[in-house]
């Protein structure tokens, strides 16, 4: 049996791939591996069921037998370590790929996330605009390094990997903020993930679910 993740039963992206399933699925695509997915519903996320796969309550989740697993980053690095594809066999170069995962999550996304967040909870607050520009002052800085280290390479690191595909899925959200395009490298870097056969696959399965949920 293919192991099961879960999704939002009707995502607040309206198809966008913007929730983090979307990274899980990329990865699925990739290494070649079928995967099932089980829909959940915003109320069904906090209900006792959900919360022995996911303590936190959220999406995704990954279930293989007796292993379940939660946080999408564990959930890309698990599905890279069982499957070649997504990690260098070379012992420093696949250290180094899992560096670029880390760097995705713990030092690019954050920031990224954040502005999304306020976007929708604080746009009528007082503090809205002067609290949106220190958040795009501390993407800036980000990107700005990321953009220098990237150089006109085209993966961080060598071949591609998934410390490239959680990057990629980190940068996507600041797709129609306008900063993304002040570094054209980066722009083109995530032009290119997106362009993966396996990226595209990934973007079709979990739009297919929003759009059958908008007709039904
Ligand atoms: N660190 C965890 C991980 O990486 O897996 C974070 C998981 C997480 O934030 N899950 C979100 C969730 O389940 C969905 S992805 N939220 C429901 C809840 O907490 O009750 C975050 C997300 C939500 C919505 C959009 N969007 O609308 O664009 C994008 C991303």
């Amino acid at each position: 049996m293919p192991p099961t993740i879960t999704a939002f039963e009707s995502s607040p992206d309206r198809g966008r791939g913007l929730a983090r399933d979307m990274r899980v699925r990329w990865a699925f695509e990739e290494v070649g591996q079928p995967y099932d997915v089980r829909l959940v519903s915003f109320s069904a996320m906090k209900e006792p069921a959900h919360r022995a796969l996911h303590p936190f309550g959220q999406i995704p989740t990954y279930e293989e037998g007796d292993l379940v697993l939660f946080e999408s980053g564990a959930i890309v690095l698990h599905i890279a370590v069982r499957h070649g594809g997504l990690l260098p066999d070379d012992a420093n170069a696949r250290a180094r790929a899992i560096a670029w995962m880390f760097a995705a999550l713990d030092t690019v996304e954050p920031p990224i996330f954040d502005r999304s967040l306020v976007q929708i909870l604080e746009r009528n607050e007082p503090w809205y605009e002067q609290r949106l520009r220190a958040l795009d002052g501390s993407i800036r800085k980000r990107l700005s390094d990321l953009s220098g280290r990237l150089g006109d390479a085209d993966w961080l690191d060598g071949a591609f990997s998934a410390g490239d595909l959680l990057m990629v899925t980190v940068l996507r959200r600041l797709n129609s903020s306008g900063i993304l395009e002040e570094y054209p490298n980066l722009a083109a870097y995530v032009a290119r993930g997106e362009a993966r056969p396996a990226f595209k696959r990934a973007f079709a399965a979990q739009l297919a679910i929003f759009t059958a949920a908008s007709k039904g």
